[in-house]
């Protein structure tokens, strides 16, 4: 078995004794976010494919989440940084009623390390919350994150209610449920067509903020 197959596993299975010698083993040959992009989140594709058919129940799901976050952290540090002052600042958050936040998190990896700001409120926000930090911070623009289905709702929904607000920060949305399509239309709509873009992945993402930003 060779260690890109094994990190793979180690995801399904929610392996963690002995990972850190397989990260430092796979360090070797790849550079810390092409682990991630493209051994551990097939790990991740495979849990969600076996969760979604019934062959795999929640608790061994968490197993593979937790295992995913030890992974993320211990590459983490050796991942390369720009530093100098911070190019802008975004509001990070998982929106209401929804608990996932690997995808979220790596969004804020990337772009910390690409000398944004970021401001991680965490899971679960309702939009009250995120508008105010958004105001406190003078954030450049607001990310949220989303998996569930009904989370897509909430988008919109939080998207009308910034409206309300009179808010006009770039909204960037990202997750698995969503599509361009909703986004682009739906949420443009709902955002009286202020700018709200889509990210397909956390790449996408930090492309959008250096638009918004730079
Ligand atoms: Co849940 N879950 N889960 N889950 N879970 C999904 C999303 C699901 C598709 C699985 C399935 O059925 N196949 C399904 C949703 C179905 C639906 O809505 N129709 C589902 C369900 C049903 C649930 C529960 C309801 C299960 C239950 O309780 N019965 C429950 C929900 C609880 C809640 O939120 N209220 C639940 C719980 C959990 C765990 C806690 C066990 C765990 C999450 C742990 C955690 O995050 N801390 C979990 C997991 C791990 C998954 C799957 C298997 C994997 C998600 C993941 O981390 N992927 C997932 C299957 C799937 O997604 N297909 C699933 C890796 C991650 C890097 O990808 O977050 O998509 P992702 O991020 C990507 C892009 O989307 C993008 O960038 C990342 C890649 O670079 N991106 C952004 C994301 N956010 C972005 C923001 C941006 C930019 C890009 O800018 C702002």
């Amino acid at each position: 078995e060779t260690v890109e197959e094994r990190l793979k596993q180690r995801i399904v299975d929610g392996d963690r004794q002995g990972l850190e010698d397989d990260l430092a083993e796979a360090m070797k040959t790849y550079p810390p976010l092409e682990i991630i992009n493209s051994l551990l989140l097939d790990g991740m594709k495979v849990v969600g494919e076996l969760f979604g058919s019934g062959q795999m129940q929640l608790p061994f799901v968490l197993q593979s989440a937790e295992t995913m976050k030890t992974a993320v952290a211990w590459l983490e540090p050796h991942m390369e940084k720009v530093d100098g002052q911070a190019k802008g600042t975004i509001v990070l958050a998982t929106v209401k009623g929804d608990v996932h936040d690997i995808g979220k998190n790596l969004v804020d990896i990337i772009l910390t390390n690409n000398g944004y700001r970021v401001v991680n409120l965490g899971i679960k926000q309702p939009i009250a919350t995120i508008i105010s930090a958004a105001k406190e911070h003078k954030a450049d623009a607001v990310g949220m994150s989303g998996l569930l289905v009904k989370s897509t709702v909430i988008m919109r929904e939080n998207l009308e209610e910034m409206t309300r607000e009179g808010l006009d920060v770039p909204v960037i949305l990202g997750g698995a449920a969503l599509t361009r399509a909703y986004v682009e239309t739906d949420c443009v709509n709902a955002y009286g067509a202020k700018r709200v873009a889509y990210a397909r992945d956390a790449f996408d993402g930090l492309n959008l903020m250096a638009r918004i930003a730079d």
